[in-house]
């Protein structure tokens, strides 16, 4: 399988994070890609390409321009103000308070456009989420392109991110910038499975309301793991999209037997729909050791979800989001990409 892989990934990196209220060493940082790629290259998996660039357009099909206007130049303006370091926001629009003025203050434009304080927009933060988004465009490329299934290496990851919001590492929502591209080429069904151990909420809010796209995900109970807000069973879509929303929310601390069946479930969804593209928002923050997460899935079970996926027989294009456990991430991810091609 070829890798795309977003070679600016490093430009984005943050060295803390704010956590209950306190400064910790940052958990997503660019030794997690670095370990990736070695572990691909070292596996011998597939050529490794760099990204080409598709403007900014695809990124405007599923993100407000305004909101990517301000994370491009968020940085330059911190500094502009005095600010030192990497930019955090502090203060939010909650219910009954507007978010329909955008403040002229930088502090009240940060709170607008994002959703907590454990993302630190860093310096390079935009350029880097850019070409990530590029890396994925790319991707879909390949497999629109006739190419059975293709993975893209990148960070940030995306699937926190919503049309005008930042937040949970992520800036620009990957799957939904591929997604609505594959629409855009001619696609007339995508289906995003999310298999990261959070609920991807940012993906889920884009799509909502649309038939075009069916999101199901596979994550830790939001009422008791981030993002808490959103993930629930009982969001099945609304409007035109009415049943093309599918969660699956498991208890922190759940089995490998309870993770399968829930996939089982989703895949059960998503060949009902008949997709004809399944991009996998492939977290691997699901593995026993993640130091963010609770769930136990390890080598053999990522090996069997790589397998379970490509059995389905759809067109994949496997996206990297989440996954903390450094130095084991790159093993996890490659015994993914080698159950698929074992049963692709
Ligand atoms: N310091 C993704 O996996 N907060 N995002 C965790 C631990 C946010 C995870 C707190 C976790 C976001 C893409
Ligand atoms: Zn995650």
């Amino acid at each position: 399988m070829k890798t795309v892989y977003n070679d600016k990934h490093g430009l984005h990196a943050a060295t803390h994070e704010f956590f209950r209220g306190q400064l910790v060493p940052a958990f997503e940082i660019p030794a997690r890609a670095d370990y990736v790629l070695k572990a691909l290259r070292d596996a011998a998996l597939g050529e490794v390409l760099a990204p080409s660039d598709h403007g900014l357009a695809p990124l405007e099909r599923v993100h407000a321009p305004a909101y990517l206007r301000f994370v491009q130049g968020a940085h330059a303006e911190w500094l502009a103000l005095g600010g030192e370091g990497d930019a955090f926001p502090a203060v939010w629009p909650v219910r009954s308070l507007r978010s329909d003025v955008e403040p002229k203050s930088f502090a009240a434009r940060m709170g607008l456009y994002s959703m907590d304080s454990g993302t630190p927009l860093t310096a390079g933060s935009w350029p880097a989420a850019y070409w990530g988004a590029q890396a994925c465009l790319s991707g879909l490329d390949l497999v629109l392109a006739g190419e059975r299934a293709a993975y893209v290496l990148t960070r940030p990851p995306g699937h926190h991110a919503g049309a005008d919001f930042f937040g949970g590492y992520c800036f620009v929502n990957n799957a939904a910038v591929a997604a609505q591209a594959a629409l855009d080429h001619g696609l007339k069904r995508v289906a995003i499975l999310d298999v990261d151990y959070h609920h991807g909420n940012g993906t889920q809010a884009i799509f909502y309301e649309r038939a075009d796209v069916f999101y199901a995900s596979i994550h830790g109970d939001p009422q008791t793991e981030y993002p808490f807000f959103l993930g629930h069973a009982d969001e099945r879509g609304a409007g035109a999209g009415a049943g093309c929303n599918a969660n699956y929310p498991l208890p922190a601390g759940a089995s490998n037997d309870e993770w399968f069946a829930a996939l089982d479930a989703a895949l059960a969804r998503l060949r009902a729909y008949a997709p004809e593209l399944l991009i996998v928002s492939l977290g691997v923050d699901t593995y026993g050791g993640d130091p963010i997460s609770h769930f136990k899935l390890d080598r053999p079970e990522f090996t069997r979800m790589g397998q379970i996926l490509a059995a389905q027989g759809w067109p994949t294009l496997l996206l990297q989001e989440g996954g903390y456990a450094t130095e084991a991430i790159g093993l996890n991810v490659v015994a993914v990409l080698q159950g698929f091609e074992g049963a692709s």
